[in-house]
């Protein structure tokens, strides 16, 4: 088996890829297995002589049948859920052409297209003059936002390190945990980062902030970042943007908008209102494979001014020998975190091209409606409990049984979820609401009807009285 183009065993690897991607037979999620029995059961010895192409196409089986089917309708466990075919052609392409995204001299249209698509964004978020750049995803964008602001503040950091200095970062205690590996890895570190409280509808509470930025104030540091996030990872909350800007405003601060999860609504004609105040924004993350159902990764971060880039990611006067000053404008490796990089950008592109904003803002659109479909059905049965309110594709839930205690109500959600998990049926996540233990669904994935969403709250319903049963 040499490394060309086997056209025979493509083929036979796109039918395998078909056929399970062909939901109409029952299919299992997952064959779920512990990874010491799941090690037991598969040959991943790595031969000392190649093995030829039907070898080869029994591995690619193996990890198939071993893969969890995220394109699934009840694969709901994580803020990415399905398939699409438009991204599937675009990985496909850019893997073939093996393109890497720091010179335009070896990625001529894919920096083209990743400028227009960055461009696009731009528009959407009203970043008119800004600038942006594809990243390996949120946490990623969330650090050059944190590097860009610290530069921005004093650029000496960059050359010379920190002197005594503490700066100090504001997240709310919902945000995401890159935020704290951030501050560790660039050296902000993680007791400088203040966790602002949420109020009860997972939204942060403003007046904490400030209180915050006050007390660190008062003990010598200096306040210079603070973050909203649109779209918590639990809850789907937003945080209130022009608060938050208000007080960035008052004190200075650099305003950074988390919306790894929810900056897709500004396909939306409607719920963009969302992200309202995004304009007075510094930096946003955008992760697009996440509510808009593409592969990983396909996320980016974006600036309101330009120059950001080069500021987050100043390399001082080391010598770029692979860039060409003819085309200076158009190396994307000296403004990125990394430098070879993948062509993701294409996989919006092509998606963007096959469904055109229309639909995009459909697709969107589809999601809100599936999420305000399962709340209902969740508050108008009374053995469920929803912890509202939904703001966007997040439906956090318990089944209750009358007189249990907390307790015994987190015991049974996290045996609902572990036997709809083993019994392969469906994949939906938990997560902790202060004390309470709630299954958290999340309604990512284009191809998840009405229908299936109904059968899908029966199916938790008579898994949680299976479990009840077997108590
Ligand atoms: N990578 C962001 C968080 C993933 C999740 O909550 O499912």
């Amino acid at each position: 088996m040499r490394q060309h183009f086997d056209q025979e065993l493509a083929k036979k690897v796109l039918n395998l890829i078909d056929e399970s991607l062909d939901l109409k037979k029952p299919t299992p999620i997952i064959d779920y297995l512990p990874p010491q029995s799941r090690q037991k059961q598969i040959a991943l010895d790595l031969p000392q002589t190649g093995v030829n192409s039907e070898q080869l196409y029994q591995q690619i089986k193996t990890y198939i049948e071993n893969s969890a089917k995220t394109y699934h309708p009840y694969f709901c466990n994580q803020l990415w859920s399905g398939f699409s075919f438009p991204s599937f052609l675009a990985e496909m392409v850019s893997t073939a052409f093996n393109t890497s995204m720091y010179t335009y001299e070896t990625a001529p249209i894919a920096t083209l297209v990743e400028k227009k698509v960055v461009s696009e964004c731009l528009n959407l978020a009203d970043f008119k003059q800004g600038e942006g750049i594809f990243t390996t995803g949120g946490s990623a964008s969330n650090m050059s936002a944190l590097l860009a602001a610290r530069n921005h503040l004093d650029p000496s950091i960059a050359t010379d390190g920190y002197t005594d200095q503490a700066l100090s970062l504001f997240v709310s205690k919902d945000a995401h945990y890159s935020f704290a590996k951030a501050a560790n890895v660039i050296g902000l570190g993680i007791n400088n980062i203040y966790k602002i409280n949420t109020l009860d509808n997972g939204k942060m509470d403003i007046d904490h902030l400030q209180t915050c930025i006050e007390h660190s104030l008062n003990n010598n540091q200096t306040p210079f970042f603070v973050s909203a996030t649109t779209g918590t990872t639990v809850r789907g909350a937003f945080d209130p943007i022009n608060a938050i800007a208000d007080i960035a405003q008052h004190y200075k601060l650099w305003l950074h908008v988390d919306g790894a999860w929810g900056a897709s609504v500004l396909w939306h004609k409607k719920h963009k209102a969302l992200m309202q105040g995004l304009e007075r924004a510094d930096s946003l993350a955008w992760d697009a494979h996440k509510m808009l159902g593409l592969p990983l990764m396909c996320a980016m971060l974006l600036f309101k001014e330009k120059g950001m880039l080069a500021k987050a990611h100043n390399h001082g006067a080391s010598d770029e020998y692979i860039y060409r000053d003819t085309e200076a404008q158009y190396n994307l490796g000296p403004i990125s975190i990394q430098c070879g990089r993948k062509v993701d950008a294409l996989k919006l592109y092509l998606t963007w091209q096959a469904l055109g904003y229309e639909g995009l803002h459909a697709h969107i659109d589809d999601l809100f409606k599936q999420a305000d479909f399962f709340a209902q059905c969740v508050e108008e049965h009374p053995n469920f409990k929803l912890f509202g309110p939904v703001e966007s594709l997040n439906i956090c839930f318990q089944y209750i049984h009358p007189g249990h205690t907390q307790q015994q109500t987190n015991d049974l959600n996290l045996a609902i979820r572990t036997r709809l998990l083993h019994t392969g049926q469906a994949m939906i996540n938990y997560a902790y609401i202060d004390d309470d233990l709630i299954i958290r669904l999340i309604l990512a994935n284009p191809n998840m009807q009405q229908t299936q969403l109904h059968e899908l709250f029966k199916m938790i319903e008579k898994t949680a009285q299976e479990v009840l049963s077997q108590k």
